[in-house]
């Protein structure tokens, strides 16, 4: 520990550094925070101060600096990544699946023109309660819940203008009086659909759809925007074990610390209310499965006959999902036109096209935590059907390289580190840049 003497007086006490938007580099916040008066290694405390107390004068742009050049505007309020392409076929995707054993499929392959269509009268179906209930669990709530997300910025992840995301545009309005609504699709189609009816219904909102995917939209949004992340219908429930996780440390890593997720997840319950749920009567979750097959045809120039196969669904309590198959009614020889991937469908083999896990709602608020989103508030309906949770991301405490790195990628360190800087090396770098915007400060304590 160095003595007292070798620490000017000036430099003990507590130092505010900003860190500077377009320099997320952690040798460039170095430069600008050692005090070039001081010798050799001393103890410092580092906190990085939580963004919104800093950026108040900052221009509301939902783009993170560093990524706001790879978005370009595909048509007015709607962005793209420069060069992706969506529309590419996802051979590989379904190839690999078919031929796994037993065979499956990705759950967005579904989600064609006609899928869209079909879901959208399955939210409306009588069995299938999930909307509605979610729904009154928002219509009761959207006051509360954006009562306690003070936001700017509100990020629904699918092109949802539902009524759900009116109960929260709503309040959002009522209580803030302007806002910015940024839905993530896929699907260009919905989002301009949500576009039109968001200016129709808000013409106060600033709206920009993200033409991506999720991973992609939600990473981009600038960490310094109060955001609420939407992600709602229980959508987490069609993800498999290994999306899940990875899903749940992008979307944390992409949260500021004024960000909040608001999360909606379909509950385990009587086994016969949820397998009815997705065995209507009239037969639309049928249609909806085995569309598919007809997607997966024109994608690939198939021949998977529709009239050859059935739809099978059945809750299946181990995994604590309900499992929606295909199934061959007799041998099916499937051949793709130019693709070699030849496979005997037999008869009464199934496919999985979808799962849809059900949730303990305590067991997954724990399991967040692991994702650094804390404990908020849970909001359920009456019969406990369906619950909304509303996560906070929780401060780090790192320390040296760990809270370097974290810096690196813009993190949200909102505790004090306690650091040792090579004080030499950082004396020889040249002063930096003060012209640009500020977006953020260190502040560093130096001990006695
Ligand atoms: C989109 N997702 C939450 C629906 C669900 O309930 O898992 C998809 C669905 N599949 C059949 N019915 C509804």
């Amino acid at each position: 520990m160095p003595s007292k003497s070798r620490i000017p007086a000036r430099l003990r006490g507590i130092h505010l550094y900003p860190i500077f938007a377009g320099e997320p580099n952690w040798m460039q916040c170095e430069r600008s925070i050692i005090p070039e008066e001081a010798n050799g290694s001393i103890p410092v405390r580092f906190s990085f101060i939580v963004p919104q107390a800093m950026t108040q004068e900052n221009t509301p742009t939902i783009f993170a600096a560093e990524k706001r050049a790879h978005w370009r505007a595909l048509e007015p309020e709607i962005w793209s990544i420069q060069g992706a392409d969506l529309d590419a076929v996802p051979t590989q995707s379904i190839l690999t699946t078919l031929w796994d054993q037993p065979r499956w499929l990705e759950a967005y392959h579904l989600y064609d023109q006609r899928g869209s269509e079909l879901f959208e009268q399955i939210c409306g179906l009588p069995e299938y309660y999930l909307t509605r209930t979610e729904n009154a669990i928002l219509e009761t709530h959207a006051r509360d819940i954006i009562a306690r997300a003070p936001v700017r910025c509100i990020v629904e992840l699918g092109a949802g203008y539902s009524k759900k995301t009116v109960h929260l545009l709503t309040e959002q309005l009522r209580q803030r009086g302007s806002s910015i609504f940024a839905p993530i699709d896929v699907s260009a189609a919905g989002l301009r659909a949500s576009r039109a009816a968001v200016r129709s219904a808000f013409p106060e909102i600033q709206f920009h759809g993200l033409h991506a995917r999720y991973e992609e939209g939600f990473s981009a949004i600038d960490k310094n925007l109060p955001t609420l992340f939407v992600f709602l219908g229980s959508t987490i429930g069609n993800f498999n074990h290994s999306d899940f996780p990875r899903f749940f440390r992008a979307l944390s890593a992409a949260m500021g610390p004024g960000d909040f997720l608001l999360l909606g997840a379909d509950r385990v319950k009587d086994v016969k209310v949820l397998e009815d749920a997705y065995n209507d009567s009239r037969g639309v979750t049928a249609e909806f499965i085995l569309n598919v097959f007809d997607h997966i045809n024109r994608l690939l120039h198939g021949n998977f006959a529709r009239d050859n196969m059935r739809y099978y669904s059945r809750y299946n309590p181990e995994w604590q999902r309900i499992e929606m198959y295909a199934v061959a009614r007799a041998r099916q020889d499937i051949r793709f036109a130019d693709i070699d991937a030849p496979f005997q469908w037999q008869k009464d083999e199934k496919i999985l096209v979808e799962i849809s896990r059900k949730f303990d709602p305590l067991r997954l608020q724990e399991q967040l935590r692991f994702f650094d989103l804390g404990a908020v508030e849970h909001f359920t309906d009456p019969r406990e059907w369906f619950s909304v949770l509303r996560r906070h991301t929780v401060g780090q405490i790192l320390e040296g390289d760990g809270a370097a790195q974290l810096a690196q990628r813009g993190g949200k360190v909102a505790a004090v580190i306690v650091a040792r800087l090579s004080l030499e090396r950082a004396r020889q770098m040249q002063p930096r840049n003060r012209r640009v915007h500020v977006m953020d400060a260190v502040k560093i304590e130096i001990q006695k």
